[in-house]
């Protein structure tokens, strides 16, 4: 059986020899942060690590349709596997532990399972979730959607990216099919639990190393269009301007003071201003907001609000319902490791996904500032460990069913 203690220490030598080969991919070189985004170059590089690290271990690898990595140690077509993973891309500038914490973790709680005879005969596979933030082309948990049908594979296809790429385009160009998009019944199938480690993104571990999810709050992005009329910015009198970013500005501070009354979340990001010049009056600015509420009435609410404020153009562009962790698995890992803290996150995650087709739970690891899609984002090694070694043991438990 896994020893915690000691299976901490076996498995640093491998986890520090994957986190050295990852970290500088897609790293900013000015703000140490990562620009992993989707069907890029760093997240090629990204995924090339991800097949080498499979190799390396006999793991039978393959891309899924929806251009999700899998590694497998034995064939999941009997059924019943036990899956473990997360995702390698990034926000802009994202910190080096959302979701590549996840998956070298997955890997190294592999290796220890395999030292000590632990691993057996039921299919374990690791995965590497595609386009889990949705930083380039809007919707988060692109790959985990589309393999459980919540986002429509056309849909998908047309996104576009800031320069107007859409997705499918995106994946011909790294050599994908997208015409592949869609549920992946068969595969969904195969699997009997899946559990996600993440760092958290909050400070809400304390003193303890390691927790267990009990929920993710209801969150959503929706897409606000301010319109305007483009003009001269010296010619045009202050009076007669149809000028777009005054009411967005507006709806930016009237989010925050209706979030902060209403004790929830609203963020306005990812803005575009046409055309985006100093002397050019927009015709058009164009900003996504992500809102997150424990409560999801008080979310519709707020987001009701926000908008009827805004006087923009909004539409909803990707939502995910309250994900309720609660039941035997979420039980039996929190028994598994000893009454750890068991908690809400207001993070997505493709767990959250999953959890709507398949078993899913979630382990966290402690981020001892809460800082998090930020390159100050951090977790102390001995924490890390602490989570390779408990998803071992969690894993253990699961593969010996
Ligand atoms: O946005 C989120 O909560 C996640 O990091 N995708
Ligand atoms: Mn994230
Ligand atoms: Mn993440
Ligand atoms: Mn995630």
């Amino acid at each position: 059986m896994i020893d915690p203690e000691r299976a901490a220490a076996q498995a640093e030598e491998g986890f520090a020899r994957m986190w050295a080969e990852l970290l500088p991919v897609g790293r900013h070189s000015r703000s140490g942060g990562y620009r992993r985004h989707a069907w890029t170059a760093a997240d090629a590089e990204c995924r090339a690590w991800f097949e080498e690290q499979a190799r390396a271990r006999g793991l039978a690898y393959e891309v899924d349709g929806n251009g999700n990595q899998w590694a497998w140690s034995a064939d999941p077509a009997a059924g019943g596997a036990i899956v473990t993973g997360s995702h390698l891309d990034s926000v802009p500038d994202g910190g080096a532990f959302d979701g590549p914490l996840g998956v070298v973790s997955a890997f190294a709680a592999l290796d220890l399972l395999r030292e000590t005879g632990a691993a057996g005969s039921r299919p374990l596979g690791i995965v590497n979730f595609g386009d889990e933030e949705g930083a380039r082309f809007g919707v988060a948990c692109v790959g985990s959607r589309l393999m459980t049908g919540v986002l429509d594979a056309d849909r998908a296809r047309a996104l576009t990216d800031d320069g107007g790429m859409s997705l499918a385009a995106a994946m011909e160009k790294a050599g994908r099919d997208p015409s592949a998009l869609g549920r992946d019944e068969e595969r969904l199938s195969k699997i009997a639990a899946f559990v996600e480690l993440h760092v958290e993104q909050g400070r809400n571990l304390g003193d303890a190393p390691i927790g267990v999810a009990s929920a993710i709050w209801p969150h959503g992005r929706w897409r606000f269009d301010f319109h305007g009329q483009a003009n001269h910015a010296g010619t045009t009198r202050m009076e007669d301007r149809r000028d777009p970013m005054p009411a967005f500005a507006a709806a930016v501070l009237d989010a925050r003071e209706r979030a902060l009354s209403a004790g929830a979340l609203a963020t306005f990001g990812k803005v575009a201003v046409e055309p985006n010049g100093t002397n050019a009056i927009p015709s058009r600015v164009t900003a996504w907001l992500d809102s997150r509420a424990a409560d999801p009435a008080v979310l519709e609410a707020l987001v009701a609000e926000i908008t009827r404020a805004s006087g923009a153009e909004v539409v909803r562009e990707s939502y995910t319902p309250v994900v309720d962790f609660d039941g035997p698995l979420r039980d039996r890992l929190a028994g598994l490791l000893g009454g750890v803290p068991v908690l809400p996150t207001g993070a997505g995650h493709d767990a959250g996904i999953l959890a709507s087709a398949v078993p899913t739970a979630m382990l966290f690891v402690r981020n001892p500032t809460g800082v998090s899609h930020s390159p100050e984002e951090h977790a102390e090694r001995p924490d890390c460990l602490a989570g390779v070694a408990a998803l071992a043991r969690v894993l253990e438990d699961l593969l010996a069913d």
